[in-house]
């Protein structure tokens, strides 16, 4: 799906700002009706949860209404208008004057209306949309409503991060002419020097298409005609971890000598491969340093920020960070476009986390249910996660930052059905996109000898706390049991392995002289012994510290104010633990120990 962009041919309106705002239960039967009454305004983008000083907005289960006039420019008659959505999380419904235009289930992925005819050049229409936060067994990510005995409804789930809910992402108003680029996909590869682009560009309407290769000094490299094609760019640049450089890919669609519609792609020329225990990026083992993260901040949640989005990668360049994994859910499109330009690699992972009933119980010490079954995980949650990487593949597949897609967090990969579940997803993604490996991260009750699907990935990734949820506070039995788990692995599978997680909740400020979790001493203590072992394990291709920031979470005894296994506070401040990853990460640059 093309992100929407202002070109020759197309215009572009950015419909961020103040809407209007609304829960159901204050907005009454059939919002889009008529104006939203209550004078409560919501910033858009961001979560609406922090927002407002009412405990009845933040934890709402259910619709939340957003609404705003929209002017549609004068100049767009004869064109096509399509209304776009980034993120509504996790449901939206899309209303045009009193009409519903458009629906859509997942939270983290973008969705559109063609509205042309329902609205007039030069007039304004009244835009309402609905939000959904709701989770259940059926959706990406699950949850379960329960009704309390006040008889409020909430919203559990299994993941460790606040269900921040609403528009987190920009809303659009653009035009295409009516014959038009409706798609276009790239996959690139090298040979002696000489870089390749197969391109395929899908159009509407009856066109010659026509494409052009820039460099980024505008110069033509290459081009060609016809709908699928490849380019061939000799003593091509290539996109290089740390040193991006992109082409510049124009699509054209010519009806008798005259460009009726033209969309420009950035593209990067680079080749990505699993070879052995190695990872390869242009043919060169490649060694992944940085983090997991979250798109959250104070006040904002979820909300996509630019100023956030220059500071946490500035911060990522300073720390020597060549990589991310967007955990648990696909991040802004302008994140990964910033990636491409900046040479910072991501793991592009969906929205499945907590598809693992196996952790349940706490304190009560409920029998765990079973993750997979009719009544739990079913073939209508495989089918909403089968949607969902559909989804972020047609979204994200262009972006040469991305080197491997990550189709589930802890899943209860050691369980009964996990297999069944997990099988035609892993194969789906694959045929979707023959370039990219794929995985998804280990949770620590699947290990090397009861995991039931590793070996369906290309690459191993595992999040493991040893010396945090294990053996806390004994790192000596920690490391231990670490080099013996991850020996394990390696042996029964012979792939590369990643760690995609693991850290210590950090308080800044707590000092000891002694391996006192919580201490800023411990978690620089934690992350060297685990170095240690990692550079002892030949197969190792990664480092992932869980996390880059604090972040804020649901209520929990685990959890003070969020959870705060940040090596920046959520305020982006360094704790000890960034000044020790600083001096490893810089030594070893893409470099394996
Ligand atoms: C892992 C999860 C991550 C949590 C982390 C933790 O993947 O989302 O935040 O544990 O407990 O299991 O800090």
């Amino acid at each position: 799906m093309l992100k929407p962009r202002a070109t020759p041919t197309r215009d572009l309106c950015n419909l961020d700002g103040l809407w209007g705002f609304a829960t159901d239960d204050q907005a009454g039967p059939d919002p889009w009706r008529s104006r939203l009454g209550l004078g409560l305004e919501v910033a858009v983008p961001a979560s609406y949860n922090d927002l407002f000083a009412d405990p009845a907005i933040r934890d709402h289960v259910g619709w939340v209404w957003y609404q705003r006039t929209v002017q549609v420019p004068r100049g767009w008659d004869g064109q096509r208008i399509v209304l776009r959505v980034d993120a509504a999380t996790h449901a939206g419904r899309v209303y045009v004057d009193d009409r519903l235009v458009a629906e859509h289930v997942g939270g983290y992925t973008p969705f559109e209306a063609d509205v042309t005819g329902l609205v007039t050049p030069g007039t304004a229409f009244r835009l309402t949309i609905g939000v959904n936060n709701e989770l259940t067994n059926v959706t990406i990510p699950p949850g379960t409503i329960t009704v309390g005995h006040d008889g409020r409804r909430r919203q559990r789930y299994h993941h460790d991060f606040f269900n921040y809910a609403g528009l987190a992402r920009s809303v659009w108003l653009y035009s295409t002419p009516v014959r038009h680029v409706t798609d276009i996909t790239v996959v690139t590869d090298t040979a002696d020097g000489v870089g390749f682009v197969d391109y395929a560009v899908d159009h509407e309407g009856t066109a010659d298409v026509v494409v052009r290769l820039r460099d980024a000094e505008g110069d033509v490299v290459a081009s060609g005609t016809g709908a699928t094609g490849r380019l061939s760019v000799p003593d091509a640049r290539l996109w290089q971890p740390g040193a991006a450089y992109l082409y510049e890919f124009e699509a054209e669609l010519v009806e008798q000598g005259e460009v009726v519609d033209t969309y420009p792609l950035a593209v990067g020329i680079r080749t990505v491969e699993v070879r052995g225990t190695q990872f390869l990026i242009n043919g060169e083992p490649f060694y992944f340093t940085g983090f997991g993260k979250h798109e959250d901040s104070p006040v904002r949640g979820k909300g996509h920020d630019d100023a956030y989005l220059v500071h946490d990668f500035q911060l990522l360049e300073w720390i020597g960070a060549n990589s991310f994994r967007t955990s648990h859910y696909p991040y802004a499109e302008e994140v990964l476009e910033f990636a491409d330009r900046h040479g910072i690699v991501v793991i592009d992972e969906t929205a499945a986390v907590g598809l693992n009933l196996s952790v349940t119980g706490g304190l009560l010490g409920a029998k765990p249910k079973p993750t997979f079954s009719p009544e739990t995980f079913n073939d209508e949650t495989q089918a909403a996660h089968a949607q969902h990487i559909r989804e972020l593949v047609a979204r994200d597949k262009n972006h040469p930052s991305v080197v491997m897609w990550c189709i589930a967090n802890e899943p209860a990969s050691h369980e009964e059905g996990a297999r069944k579940y997990f099988e035609p997803l892993v194969h789906l993604t694959h045929t979707l996109d023959p370039t990219r490996p794929v995985t998804s991260t280990a949770f620590l009750f699947a290990s090397y000898d009861n995991d039931l699907i590793a070996d369906l990935f290309d690459v191993v990734s595992l999040n493991r706390y040893y010396g945090w949820y294990i053996d806390n506070g004994d790192l000596a039995s920690a490391e231990h049991k670490l080099e013996a788990e991850l020996r394990g692995w390696a042996e029964t599978h012979g792939k590369p392995i990643i760690m995609g997680e693991y850290g210590a909740d950090t308080m800044p400020g707590l000092h000891s002289l002694w391996d006192v979790p919580w201490t800023e001493e411990y978690q620089v203590a934690y992350l060297e012994m685990n170095h240690r072992v990692f550079d002892r394990i030949e197969a190792f291709v990664g480092e992932h510290v869980w996390n880059f920031a604090d972040f804020g979470t649901g209520p929990g005894i685990h959890r003070v104010d969020g959870n705060k296994k940040g090596i920046f506070t959520r305020d982006r401040r360094p704790k000890a633990a960034a000044h020790a990853l600083r001096a490893r990460w810089t030594r070893l640059g893409n470099h394996k120990p």
